[in-house]
């Protein structure tokens, strides 16, 4: 017999659609299009993606061509999810189908999906929390009122029995050989910023944020401390404040300024895995939002978190709970220092950076543990993907 003949037949793909509506920003269509590279790439499984926003999408990633109705980029099939209504140029419904973040799927994809002859595994993905209840409500199924369809609720969080977070199995191994090699630091410092690195000492800061009023007291601590700072600002929300910090009219991509101690580096928007090496050559980071918090964590190094405010200051108890298992283990003077700082820079109080910066060695070993203590819980898209296989068998 040959080998060919008792060679098994491959399983066909599992087939997923991603609907991602963007509210703003580039925070949903980052995480999802995250989970849709490690889902086909890591995971075999054929992705298509349906997003209203193409234009978000193509800073992320240039290769997406905003005036195309229908697209594939490396390897997944992108709609513009053009109308509400609009379910793909041909109604196709997949094997597992992701609501992100509540967005509403077009009812004759729903009614579709109670056609097929076998249901999909339907998920809501939600926004990440570290709170304690998530874990409750993750997995957690939900009937549709009129079909025979079930949707399950998918939970990322940073706790034991939550989804996760998102994570690529090469991203450690890309950040050490990244963080190995001076060469490709240097050529990172050139082609960022012109110039070569700083020198040793110096303390690299990224600084990605909404407007935030905390900014102009910080930009002066860092004029005005004994060590010089080297901050690199991509180019968006916080670029207006720096601007006017240095008394110029904009701070745009390829600007420069210095004062005092302070020298500042203004970014152009990268692709995702440019702004991953923004964080790695950082020694701290700040950061917004979700995909951006995350992938600070990966990085391993010291972050502070401007989380995305919310109506009646929801937000507050998620910067808590993510605090909490951020600063979890570390000496009470440092943590409360973390604590302090971060809540100033949202919104309660001044931020003081040298209170901060004293317990940077303690901070530094504890953005490593953490990193580790986050990857236990699995990624995210394993996670996923794992629970959906159990639906399909
Ligand atoms: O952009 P964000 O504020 O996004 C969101 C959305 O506002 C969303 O509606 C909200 O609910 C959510 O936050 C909590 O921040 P975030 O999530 O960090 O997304 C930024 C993305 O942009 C992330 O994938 C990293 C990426 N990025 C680049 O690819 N290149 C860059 O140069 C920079 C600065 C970021």
């Amino acid at each position: 017999m040959s080998s060919a003949s008792t060679r098994r037949p491959r399983p066909p793909a599992i087939a997923c659609d991603i609907f991602c509506a963007v509210i703003d920003n580039f925070g949903d269509i980052g995480v999802c299009w995250r989970l849709a590279r490690q889902l086909a790439n890591e995971h075999g499984w054929q992705v298509r993606m349906f997003v209203d926003d193409l234009h978000a999408f193509h800073k992320l990633n240039p290769s997406v061509d905003v005036e195309s109705a229908r697209q594939r980029v490396d390897g997944i099939v992108i709609e513009h999810w053009h109308d509400p209504a609009h379910a793909g140029d041909t109604l196709q419904v997949a094997d597992v189908v992701v609501e992100a973040f509540a967005c509403e799927l077009p009812p004759v994809y729903i009614a579709a999906m109670a056609r097929r002859e076998r249901a999909p595994v339907w998920f809501n993905l939600e926004y990440l929390s570290g709170e304690d209840w998530v874990a409750d409500f993750h997995l957690r199924p939900s009937p549709h009122p009129r079909y025979a369809l079930t949707k399950t609720f998918f939970f990322p969080g940073l706790g034991k029995g939550t989804g996760g977070v998102l994570k690529e199995r090469d991203l450690d191994a890309r950040r050490a050989a990244f963080l190995a090699s001076p060469d490709a630091r240097a050529a990172w410092w050139q082609a960022k910023t012109g110039s070569a690195p700083p020198e040793q000492g110096a303390t690299v800061v990224s600084l990605f944020a909404y407007e935030n009023p905390a900014v102009d007291s910080l930009l002066a601590q860092w004029r005005d401390a004994g060590g010089e700072t080297v901050l690199l600002v991509p180019e968006g929300r916080i670029s207006g404040a720096v601007a006017r910090f240095f008394g110029l009219s904009s701070f745009a991509a390829g600007a420069h300024a210095s004062c005092g101690n302070l020298r500042a580096h203004a970014l152009a928007f990268t692709g995702q895995p440019g702004y991953d090496e923004l964080l790695w050559i950082s020694d701290i980071n700040f950061v917004r939002g979700e995909d951006s918090f995350v992938r600070a964590q990966w990085a391993a190094r010291p972050f502070i978190w401007h989380i995305y405010p919310q109506a009646d200051d929801a937000h507050l108890p998620k910067l808590d709970a993510a605090l909490a298992h951020y600063a979890r283990g570390l000496p009470a003077a440092a943590r409360a220092a973390l604590s302090r700082f971060w809540h100033a820079w949202n919104g309660n109080g001044t931020p003081d950076w040298a209170d901060l910066h004293r317990y940077r060695p303690k901070l530094e070993a504890r953005a490593a543990d953490w990193a580790r203590d986050l990857a236990s819980i699995g990624d995210l898209a394993g996670n996923l993907a794992e629970f959906a296989k159990t639906q399909l068998k």
